[in-house]
Parts: structure tokens; sequence; C-alpha cells
């Protein structure tokens, strides 16, 4: 693997980013996390531990990596701290001396989660389905310029102008829009006072360790969070996340300089899932989605959801590439796909006036009357589960792999078989 390497999901989130990322950590030095907050959700699996780490970047497993909060993350300090707590319990070494956190990333406090949960009341029949952690109303503070920074922690006078200010416009939505309890600003200085030095404490350049790390040849890995297809920008809109997700992002999260990545990573599982509303064109809502489901373990990391389930969509495939520049793909959860009949990849979609597309469409109106064309492919019996050679998987699934590579135009690096990080196939 080259040094600069930007690790990324190119479906709705879940694809097994964790995994991948700390296979990766193993020889990286330095991790960094450029967007969201504590709404995503790693999973990793080490020996008989499971560890779910959701601000801290999966790097911390390793004790001598330096784990990165980027300027794009939206911090809930409450939430770093209890999982610095679980890490410190699980017994990983040194765990807040090795996390550094940009002065520029975002505060993210407790009338977000209000907000946030406030807003999906309204939207009714049409709401997201957030995480409920206030991620959005965080990165909307952040962007109409009366959000509250890491770094403004500093001058406490200057913050709790900022803070009182913040809190008025939220509280009179809270009010008069939400109906929900204000959140007061006394309750919520004392929090921030309960945090800060040890907040303080963590904070750095991050741009400058990145540029440092760079020059001193270091092994650099940028870890994305949710999913191409929940981009702010490129993601099926309004039914995203309220970041950028893609692997620009990755870049202006972190302050690093966009000439100085070298290989750019997607991760797809073999077959799809979404959590939470929004188009969904390969979704099975039958018993085959529903054995996906559960011989997938399709549950939220953060927050426990039943995850939607639906075949492989290489539409949605072909703009991740694209759009992220893909050097290459690492394929999950392939023995998820165990003992099926039939497997089928969509690869066109057909629209509503009949007209076929070989792209996803921007938005999420117009994802209406799509309907997916299906190529269909025959199943294998035998067990993947754990394989680790190419040459060891059943005929059909070995077809299976190649279509899909085939299809996107991306080069396969990885084969995952199992959550362990030995269950896996490397190929070249
Ligand atoms: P939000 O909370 O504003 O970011 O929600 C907006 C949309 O983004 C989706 N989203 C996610 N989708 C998959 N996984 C995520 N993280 C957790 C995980 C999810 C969980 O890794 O398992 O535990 O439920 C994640 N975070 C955000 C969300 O479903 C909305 O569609
Ligand atoms: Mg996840």
């Amino acid at each position: 693997m080259p040094n600069n390497v930007i690790v990324l999901g190119t479906q709705w989130g879940d694809e097994g980013k964790g995994k991948i990322a700390d296979l990766l950590t193993s020889k990286a030095n330095i991790v960094v996390r450029s967007q969201g907050g504590n709404n995503a959700g790693h999973t990793l699996v080490v020996g008989n531990k499971k560890v779910v780490v959701r601000l801290v970047p999966s790097g911390i497993l390793h004790k001598d990596c330096l784990c990165l909060i980027g300027s794009g993350v939206v911090v809930n300090p409450g939430a770093l701290f209890e999982e610095i707590e679980e890490l410190n319990k699980a017994g990983v070494e040194n765990v807040e001396s090795r996390i550094k956190i940009s002065g520029a990333s975002s505060l993210l406090l407790p009338v977000h989660p209000a907000i946030d949960k406030g807003s999906e009341k309204l939207r009714g029949k049409g709401a997201i389905g957030t995480t409920g952690r206030g991620i959005g109303p965080c990165y909307e503070d952040k962007v109409a310029r009366r959000g509250v920074r890491v770094g403004d922690l500093y001058d406490m006078e200057n913050f709790k102008e900022k803070l009182k200010a913040l809190l008025e416009y939220r509280n009179f939505q809270l009010k008069n829009y939400y109906h929900e309890p204000e959140v007061s600003f006394e309750s919520v200085l004392e929090y921030i006072e309960g945090v800060r030095d040890r907040l303080l404490a963590m904070v750095d350049d991050v741009s400058l360790i990145l540029d440092n790390g760079r020059r001193a040849n270091k092994k650099i890995l940028f870890e994305g969070a949710q999913g191409t297809f929940l981009d702010i920008d490129y993601g099926t809109y309004p039914y995203v996340t309220s970041s950028n997700t893609v692997a620009g992002g990755c870049v202006t999260g972190s302050g690093a300089g966009p000439l100085h990545i070298d290989y750019v990573l997607g991760i797809a599982k073999v077959y799809t899932t979404r959590v939470g509303g929004g188009p969904y064109p390969t979704e099975l809502n039958d018993e085959v989605g529903e054995g996906i489901r559960k011989r997938g373990a399709e549950f939220g990391a953060v927050t426990g959801r039943p995850r939607r389930t639906g075949w492989y969509d290489a539409v949605a495939m072909r703009r991740a590439v694209t759009i992220n520049s893909l050097t290459g793909l690492a394929l999950m959860k392939m023995d998820v796909l165990d003992g099926m009949d039939e497997i089928k990849i969509c690869t066109a979609y057909k629209l509503k006036d009949g007209s076929i597309s070989q792209l996803p469409p921007l938005s999420a109106h117009e994802y209406e009357g799509i309907t997916p064309v299906y190529e269909s492919m025959p199943g294998w019996k035998e067990s993947t589960f754990g394989i680790t050679k190419w040459d060891d998987l059943p005929e059909n699934a070995k077809h299976y792999i190649k279509r899909l590579e085939e299809l996107s135009g991306a080069k396969v690096a990885i084969l995952s078989t199992g959550p362990e990080r030995d269950q896996t196939i490397y190929l070249d």
C-alpha cells in the first residue's frame, strides 16, 4: 500500500470500513477522520473482542498509531470521553494521549440532538431517519457561522458570548417550532466547563501534523465515515447526512493538500444495505432481503436499527468510482451470499419514461418510478466463510466477483470473507 490512502464507503455506509481501516492501520502511523461525528459506528473485531468506535479513528487499537480528528468533524465531548473510557476498559493503551483534535472542529452541544429529534418529528412521513445524534443541526450552525468550535474554548469570555447567541436562536426554535423543552445556557456552560481542560489538552494543528508526517514518509490513512450516497452534495438528497462523505471531503475536512493522496480505496458490500429513509432501487422487501439481514447481522452499530437490504447496485457504483477517483475496491461480506440459488446485480436503471440510465440521478425525487434492470447469476452452495485464497473460492463466487469488478471499472484489491482480520483475500 502507498503512503497516503483514503478509505471510504461507496454505498450508504456500513460497508465494513472498520475492518479494512483496522487492517490498514496495522501498518499506518497516522489515521485521520475528516467528517461526521458520533453518528458513525465502525465495528472492529480483534480476537474475541468487539469494539465499536464512533468519533475515535479506527487506528486507536494499534498502540503506536496517532489518531487525528480533523476540522470537518463535529465533536461531542461527552460522547468522545465515554468512548475513550470504553477503549481504556478494553485494555487499549494510551488512548487519550494518541488522539489530537483540530481547534477548527465543531463542538456538538446538548442542544443539537434536541433540534435533530424535533426536526425529524416535524418532517413526519418525510423523516430522514437520522441517527438522532444532532449531527445535522451542528453542521447547520457551522455553515450559518453561529457555531462554536473546539478552539473557541481557549477564550471563555468570547465563548460564552457565542454560546449565548447560539442558544438564544436554537431555544427560540425549540420553543416555537418543535415544542420541546429549551436547553439552558447555565446547563450547557457547566457541561462545557467540565470537559474544557481535558479537550483542550488534545487540541493540535492537524493539518500541520499531516504535512510533517507526509514529509517524513509516514503512512497516513484517511478514514471516511458513512458512505458516498449519504454525501450532502452527491447523495440521495435530502436523505443524506450533512457532510461530504466523498473523497474530496477527506481533504477539506483534514487540512491535507489534494495532491497528497496516493490511493483511494472504496469499500462495498457484495450486496447493499441502507439505514434510514430515502431511495433504494435494489431494496428487497421479501424473504431474500430478510435472509441477507439475518445472515449479515445487518443492524446499526450505533442505534441498533435494522438495516434495509438489497442487491448489489452497479449503477450507483459507477458514480462512486468516478466521484471518488477510486483506485481499488474492497468487497465485503462475501460469505453472507453463501447458499443462495440466484444472485442479482443491478446493471442499469429503467426510468419512469421507459428510458435506460447507466448512472444514478442526483436528487431523491428523481428516483420516483425507477426500476432496476437486473442481471442474474447462479449462486453457490459451498461456504466461503474465512477463505483466505482466491483459488479456494467456489467457481460461481469467483464469477460473481469478476462480474462486479467488470461492471464497476475499479480493480478489486481486497475480498473479505468474515469479520476477523485474517478472513481476507488480497488480490493484486
Ligand atoms: P445523520 O444522523 O444526520 O447523519 O443521519 C442522516 C442519514 O445518514 C445516515 N447515517 C448512517 N447510515 C449508516 N450508518 C451510519 N452509522 C451507524 C452505523 C448507524 C446506526 O455505522 O451503524 O448505528 O444506526 C450512519 N450515520 C448516518 C442515517 O441513517 C440517515 O439516513
Ligand atoms: Mg457503521
